[in-house]
């Protein structure tokens, strides 16, 4: 058995949370686990598809994936969310949500610059010339974690040595 948990990764566009969260949760499935991720294309395109980039739809966002989260907990499912998240304020309120073992934050620590070299989907290029406003860490803010309990460093390691750092946090910490 295991015990269920939200992991919360937070961190700028092109970071490379939702790579790690698709294999991280590769590596539990092999381990018999009950998961679901949380990302963009199941929550932008669905229940938050009438919120956008302001930062009160970003809290509003970041509010209803917490709810979400939480039943999924409730549910016993290991819940792998990753959205930019930037505001620190909003990801206090979904610790405090859940009891306080149910929560662990991830922080996916890159810097600017090489997320902006990475630019997958042409989104940095396009906020330089002004095309897209409030664009995270070039317009709009992106307030870093004081105390995340992980702090992945993208443009530093593997997403192999990654992967085995949360996997070992959860293994150290009797969640699996
Ligand atoms: C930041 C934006 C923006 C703006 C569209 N700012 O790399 P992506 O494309 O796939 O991830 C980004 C995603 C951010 O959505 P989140 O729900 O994670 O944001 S938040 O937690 O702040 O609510 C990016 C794309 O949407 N995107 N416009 N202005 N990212």
């Amino acid at each position: 058995g295991h015990k269920s948990v939200i992991l919360w990764f937070t961190g700028l566009s092109a970071s490379g949370k939702s790579t790690l969260c698709v294999e991280i949760e590769k590596r539990l499935f092999t381990l018999g686990m009950s998961t679901y991720v949380l990302d963009g294309d199941n929550i932008r395109h669905g229940l938050n598809k009438n919120l956008g980039f302001s930062p009160e739809d970003r809290s509003e966002n970041i509010r209803r994936i917490g709810e979400v989260s939480k039943l999924l907990v409730d549910a016993g499912v290991i819940t792998l969310t990753a959205f930019i998240s930037p505001y620190r304020n909003d990801r206090e309120l979904i610790r405090n949500l859940v009891d306080h073992h149910e929560f662990i934050e991830v922080y996916v620590k890159c810097s600017i610059e090489e997320c902006e070299r990475r630019d997958p989907k042409g989104l940095y290029k396009k906020a330089r010339l002004g095309k897209i406003k409030d664009f995270t860490g070039i317009t709009a803010p992106y307030e870093e974690p004081f105390n995340p309990e992980i702090i992945i460093e993208s443009d530093k390691e593997t997403i192999e040595a990654s992967v085995e750092k949360v996997i070992q946090y959860l293994k150290v910490h009797q969640y699996i």
